[in-house]
């Protein structure tokens, strides 16, 4: 089977509906037909300062929201990141192969530093696209599937797979990123011009995946509309209601044009109640399943547990095969 890997970063309390709609329910669905690797990156998360035990704590509550959104651990390795030292391992090879320019090009490390003040960024915040990088390498990945804000990564990633595999011989398969069109970014609900993002600096813009459906039909009710009152997708003009209407077009199947056209004659109201409707559907048996995941610690342990194991059967092969490429000596 075809492989797939992907993580995300446990860096909040609840996914938010853009890390579900642009990349998680992806996840879902390769699974049937794919090998698939799915991470909670806490390395990565490291990269800016948190405290210890929010980190315990997210970790284990990112692994259940995957599990919760569907993601089989019968079927798929579930893992976290620091259970497989081969990452951070790898990540050190990639870096020496890594340009420093090339790595300034990056443009998440310039958004994410000037939003920390960028002489209180870290070094860590530098190099996370190649730890990335050596995330996906590690598992002789095919696809990727992620949102539009991954591109830029993932392209570093395909560089640096086909620069070591030039200079020291055919070692990584050359990923490629899964980013579906329609739902690749989807944008906060407060400023359209800007993806929903953990980060932002109010949380009115966000559905949060665990939020109570109070707030969420709150938010989405109060969502940021366009001047006019037609229902059209057109994201230039109409930023606001393309991206509700994205949202719905993603979650019933159908194209947001399709969508816009069941509109005519009502309005934003009409829009923003189907959306909430829609989207509540979906939240209640991922709340529920969650909340379940949550109440047997021990047995969400015993699933990351058999995956890191899992993992670290390919990621050490890989690992090895590289480093002797690279012509360290073996350990004995
Ligand atoms: N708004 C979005 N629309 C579509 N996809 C999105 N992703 C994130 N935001 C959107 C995708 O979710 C996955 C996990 O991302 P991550 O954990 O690496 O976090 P991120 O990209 O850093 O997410 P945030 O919420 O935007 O956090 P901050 O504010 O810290 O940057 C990835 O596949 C990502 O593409």
């Amino acid at each position: 089977l075809p492989r797939v890997f992907s993580g995300m970063q446990p860096t909040s309390d609840s996914l938010h509906l853009g890390n579900y709609l642009g990349a998680l329910r992806q996840w879902v669905a390769v699974q049937e037909d794919h090998d698939a690797f799915y991470c909670v990156v806490d390395l990565h998360a490291i990269t800016v300062e948190v405290a210890p035990d929010v980190l315990r704590q997210r970790t284990r509550r990112t692994a259940a929201q995957y599990l919760a959104a569907g993601v089989d651990p019968d079927r798929s390795t579930v893992f976290v990141q620091s259970h497989a030292p081969e990452h951070a391992q790898l990540a050190w090879v990639l870096g020496c192969i890594t340009g420093f320019g090339e790595a300034s090009r990056m443009t998440q490390f310039k958004d994410k530093s000037v939003r920390g003040g960028s002489d209180r960024s870290s070094v860590g915040l530098f190099t996370y696209p190649i730890l990335q990088a050596a995330d996906i390498l590690l598992y002789g990945t095919h696809l990727v599937p992620v949102g539009e804000d991954q591109r830029q990564h993932l392209e570093l990633t395909r560089d640096l797979a086909q620069r070591f595999n030039a200079r020291f011989g055919e070692t990584f398969v050359v990923p490629e990123p899964y980013i579906l069109g329609s739902t690749a970014k989807i944008m906060d609900l407060q400023d359209p011009t800007a993806k929903m993002s953990k980060s932002a600096q109010s949380a009115t813009g966000l559905v949060d995946l665990l939020d109570d459906p109070k707030v969420v039909a709150k938010r989405i009710r109060s969502a940021v509309t366009d001047t006019g009152r037609e229902v059209r997708f057109d994201r230039e003009e109409k930023p606001g209601v393309s991206n509700l209407l994205g949202i719905l077009a993603a979650l019933t199947g159908a194209t947001p044009e399709a969508v816009a056209a069941g509109y005519e004659g009502k309005g934003y109201g009409d829009l923003k109640a189907d959306v909430a409707e829609v989207v509540l559907a979906e939240l209640a048996p991922f709340q529920q399943r969650f909340t379940e995941l949550l109440a047997d610690p021990a047995e969400l342990d015993r699933v990351l547990a058999a995956g890191a194991l899992r993992a670290r059967e390919v990621a050490s092969v890989t690992l090895a095969r590289a480093s002797d490429r690279v012509g360290f000596l073996p350990a004995g």
